[in-house]
């Protein structure tokens, strides 16, 4: 066990059942030309976390603790991508459509691959899922189960939308979750500063929240 100096209080780590969720760093929505920039945001924003987030995952590869990345893609039949998600944001550049980095938010495409910086090394696990939460359409709930996981720290992007839907979902599945702030971003700085007060807000009622500096810390790294 370890102890995390966590907000809004500190929580026991089971380093045994601990691991990383990685959400969604992918060039679609953190270089120039992919989605997220598509729909009118600064890209730059997002790119400013890629150090501080490699730090996070080095972190745990040095403990020897299991990385998961996710990738938010679709079938390049778009089979799962309802109208209800294709028919929004930019009607010149949809999911699926051809972008300066290949189809938009496909998978197998240069966009919808995580980026350089960040890329999962041999053994690391890569879930690709249709929706915003990890646990949709995906094996994600029985990878976490595989690896005996029950507590997860996220990183990745956007804080309020992929990164707290998964948390959401994890908590509701028993999953103790912490968010790395300094690991995590939005297109909008309100909006993650909102999403992180209201995880931690009401004794933890969806998580806890720390930096990257106090999650190594725990680790021992
Ligand atoms: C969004 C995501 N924002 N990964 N996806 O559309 O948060």
């Amino acid at each position: 066990m370890a102890t995390l100096a966590a907000d809004p209080f500190p929580i026991e780590l089971d380093l045994p059942a601990l691991g990383l969720v990685v959400i969604d760093m992918q060039r679609d929505f953190v270089e120039a030309g992919g989605f997220g920039a598509s729909l009118g945001n600064d890209v730059g924003l997002l790119r400013a976390i890629i150090p501080t987030t490699a730090r996070l995952i080095a972190g745990f590869r040095e403990a020897g603790l299991p990385v998961i990345h996710t990738r938010e893609c679709h079938r390049p039949d778009l089979s799962d991508l309802p109208p209800a998600k294709r028919d929004r944001g930019n009607p010149a550049l949809r999911i699926g459509d051809e972008g300066p980095m290949g189809r938009i938010l496909i998978a197998g495409e240069p966009g919808a691959d995580i980026i350089p910086e960040l890329y999962p090394i041999e053994g690391e696990t890569v879930i690709d899922k249709p929706g915003k939460g990890a646990f949709y359409a995906t094996p994600f709930g029985e990878v976490l189960k595989a690896k005996g996981l029950r507590q997860l720290v996220f990183a990745g992007v956007t804080t309020e939308v992929c990164v707290q839907t998964t948390m959401r979902e994890a908590n509701d599945r028993g999953f103790e979750c912490i968010l790395a702030t300094d690991a995590t971003e939005s297109y909008f700085p309100a909006f993650k500063q909102a999403a992180i007060e209201m995880i931690r807000a009401q004794g933890a009622i969806v998580g806890w929240t720390a930096t990257t500096d106090q999650i190594r810390e725990a680790l021992g790294v």
